[in-house]
């Protein structure tokens, strides 16, 4: 079913060239001057609430000479056509990701002179991330921040590079903040550094094909090397660059790179963002980015993501699935489907569905899902049955299958988000959270379920003339 999209180049232009040509309907070009603050935020809240999701091009923001390419993953179809799927359900585009993530793609070096995302070389004093159209979202933000930028580190323990998405909040025009949750291995890495008194080198990568932030957000380890998965979503090796002034290299085909260092023991107030979950992320002393250089294409797109919409809970929603089930399956030779809901915002809750072998076996699977996810709170497992895909009928399970006391069980002072609403200490960013496993399979001692004989074979258009069938009584 997976077509290997040979026809156009894999960087953000290119699939936007693709979508113009194969799947116009796709894109929306706004020409007229929009407002960075709540300006670009409001058309896009608005024409999500009357169910519209296209990429906006946003030619003209008020302030820069930048374009800006916005909500490019607040849509299931174009994350799939990333991989060259024309056709497919969410299953089976989870199930072509975690395929792909098994065969990682090593990138290729290329020189500097060759790489279009040094065109451009900004430092020094020249320096000024406020040319970019960098936006603020929601009422009570603390500012300006960027927010879908592929932060690339690199573990100092093995080299091994790790790539994540976290917000940056301008707070000059050479100095950036980070929310580097502790779900992230980013967080690791930082830490690792700091504990030795050193810097952490960070490069903030704008603008590139939706398949390579696939990639970057496939669940991984830290000696996963996520440009090589990256290179496997796309099927072709990433070309990369060395930075012009931090020991790390970045793709060369990014449209804007900004080189930054992490320096050990100083925070500042960060947030309070609109987040995730749909509330404010609180002010938090979080580390901060010093920029060491901009570089960028000749005429550079920017690109953003509008965190607490579909554009942001989609692409890191859906996906995630695949990691879950994997370690489930340790646990749970018998897993058969896995679901993660809109109803949990893509992030706290997941369904998974076990053909029941051996009593206990729903609470190992349980546990396994914690293992996998730190963003997990709820994990709901039932029998094969059951459609993962209907919360109707998994809340039916735990309504009818379930006895607390015996069935539900609480991990208390886990790891878990720390934008999570219901934390111990929300308004500090903790994140500690209670995590909660439900058993809805049914048990031994469950009563035989109602059954009509011979109703299957009943052939109503005898009894009922012009009988219609599902949906129409009379046809
Ligand atoms: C649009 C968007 C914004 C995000 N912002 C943050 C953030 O500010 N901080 C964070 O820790 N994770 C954030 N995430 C989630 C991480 O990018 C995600 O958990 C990723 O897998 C982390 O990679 P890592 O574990 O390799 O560090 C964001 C995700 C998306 C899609
Ligand atoms: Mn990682």
């Amino acid at each position: 079913m997976a077509r290997l999209e040979n026809a156009y180049t894999p960087d953000l232009r290119g699939y936007l060239e693709m979508l113009e040509r194969e799947h116009p309907e796709h894109i929306l070009r706004i020409t007229a001057e929009v407002d960075p603050k709540f300006g670009v935020s409001g058309i896009i809240h608005r024409l999500e609430q009357d169910g519209h999701s296209p990429v906006v091009i946003f030619d003209n923001v008020k302030g820069s000479k930048v374009p800006l390419v916005a909500n490019m993953h607040a849509n299931f179809e174009r994350l799939r056509l990333a991989l060259g799927m024309e056709k497919g359900t969410i299953a089976e585009f989870v199930a072509e990701c975690s395929k792909r993530q098994e065969s990682p793609v090593d990138p290729v070096m290329v020189a500097s002179k060759d790489a279009p995302v040094h065109e451009v070389v900004i430092t020094g004093d020249a320096i000024d991330v406020e040319a970019l159209p960098i936006c603020t979202y929601h009422e009570k933000d603390a500012g300006k921040f960027i927010t879908a930028g592929l932060a690339v580190m690199r573990d100092p323990d093995t080299g091994i590079n790790n790539v994540g998405i976290y917000r940056h909040q301008v707070h000059e025009k050479n100095l950036l903040g980070v929310q580097l949750s502790e779900t992230a291995d980013g967080n690791v890495i930082w830490k690792k550094n700091e504990r030795r008194g050193l810097p952490t080198p960070i490069a903030i990568v704008i603008g590139h094909h939706p398949a390579f932030f696939i990639g970057s957000l496939a669940f991984s380890t830290l000696d996963d090397d996520e440009i090589k998965i990256a290179g496997a979503m796309l099927q072709r090796p990433i070309p990369m660059v060395p930075c012009k002034t931090i020991p790390l290299d970045v793709p060369a085909d990014a449209e804007i790179v900004i080189e930054c260092e992490i320096p050990p023991e100083i925070r500042r107030l960060e947030a309070p963002f609109g987040e995730y979950p749909g509330t404010y992320g609180p002010e938090r002393m979080n580390p901060v980015l010093e920029i060491k250089a901009i570089t960028h294409r000749r005429n550079p797109l920017y690109q953003n993501a509008f965190v607490a919409h579909s554009d942001n809970l989609l692409l890191s929603g859906v996906i995630r699935s695949s990691f879950i089930e994997r370690t489930v399956r340790i646990a749970c030779p018998t897993v058969r489907a896995v679901a993660i809901p809109r109803a949990g915002r893509y992030r706290f809750m997941c369904y998974i569905a076990i053909e029941c072998m051996i009593e206990g076996e729903a609470k190992a699977a349980a546990m396994a899902a914690f293992v996998a996810d730190p963003f997990l709170k709820y994990a709901i497992v039932v029998d094969h049955d059951v459609d993962v895909t209907n919360d109707a009928a998994v809340l039916e399970a735990i309504a009818c299958r379930v006895r607390a006391d015996r069935d539900i069980f609480m991990v208390p002072y886990a790891k878990g988000s720390p934008l999570d609403p219901a934390s111990y200490d929300p308004a500090g960013g903790s994140h500690l959270v209670t995590k909660m496993g439900i058993d809805a399979t049914r048990k031994s001692n469950y009563p035989d379920e109602v059954a009509v004989p011979g109703a299957l074979s009943l052939d109503l258009a005898a009894f009922i003339p012009g009988y219609g069938g599902p949906g129409r009584l009379r046809g």
